[in-house]
């Protein structure tokens, strides 16, 4: 069975999320953020102590999006993923590496210089320029929505769950205040759908000791 390493609301809940949507079996270890001070022993299974970390078989992989096209073709198919032969591919494979290095990598360095600072350590100049830098990179999901539901091929896919992801993460941070209707319009269809309340529900069961 599928072992995803997860901690609330991090970048393993695309991980989370994703099984959701499939309704793949899958067996959940919940550690609390960041798992380096909270969970130690998590080091011997990931050195960089970061999550998601998945287990299928003999495969392991800790990067977010890959691993939803892992689980995406690997156990399809479920339309969430894009064929090669669809017009859609290269769309799909940019929007899905999209939301996370050029949307959800720059939150993260915020993140890293605001509340995960202590006071007198933060940068409001890594604020407000990496804000920048999100809010100028999301033009393009704006004008890729123009007339559409979904990113790409005309259904939801795993690029609306990595872009989903990034959009869900800048509420965190209030980038939320300055996002266009379009992408407000979109975050909320995608988010009301059952698959994503479902893996909210699950992060939250607390792991008995
Ligand atoms: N590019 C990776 C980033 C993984 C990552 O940095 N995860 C963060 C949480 S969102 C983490 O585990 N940080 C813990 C730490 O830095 O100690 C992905 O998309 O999976």
């Amino acid at each position: 069975v599928i072992k995803l390493f997860h901690c609330s609301d991090a970048r393993s809940f695309r991980v989370l999320w994703l099984l959701e949507e499939m309704g793949l079996p899958y067996e959940l270890e919940l550690m609390a953020f960041p798992p380096r001070l909270h969970a130690p022993e998590y080091l011997k299974v990931n050195p960089t102590g970061t999550v998601p970390f998945m287990i299928d078989g003999a495969t392991t992989m800790n990067e977010s999006t890959a691993i939803l096209q892992y689980l995406a073709v690997k156990y399809g198919p479920s339309g969430l993923e894009v064929k090669a032969s669809e017009e859609s591919f290269g769309a799909w494979l940019n929007w899905t590496q999209f939301g996370e290095s050029e949307l959800t990598y720059p939150q993260a360095v915020i993140l890293r210089y605001t509340l995960f600072s202590a006071k007198d350590q933060q940068l409001p100049r890594v604020q407000e320029d990496y804000t920048q830098v999100v809010l100028n990179r999301l033009s393009l999901v704006d004008t890729a929505l123009q007339g559409k539901e979904y990113l790409c091929a005309d259904r939801f896919t795993i690029a609306d769950i990595s872009i989903g992801y990034a959009l869900m993460l800048g509420r965190v941070l209030g980038l939320d205040k300055q996002y266009t209707p379009t992408i407000s319009a979109y975050m909320e269809r995608i988010l009301s759908r059952p698959a994503y309340k479902a893996a909210r529900q699950k992060q939250k069961v607390v792991k008995k000791e």
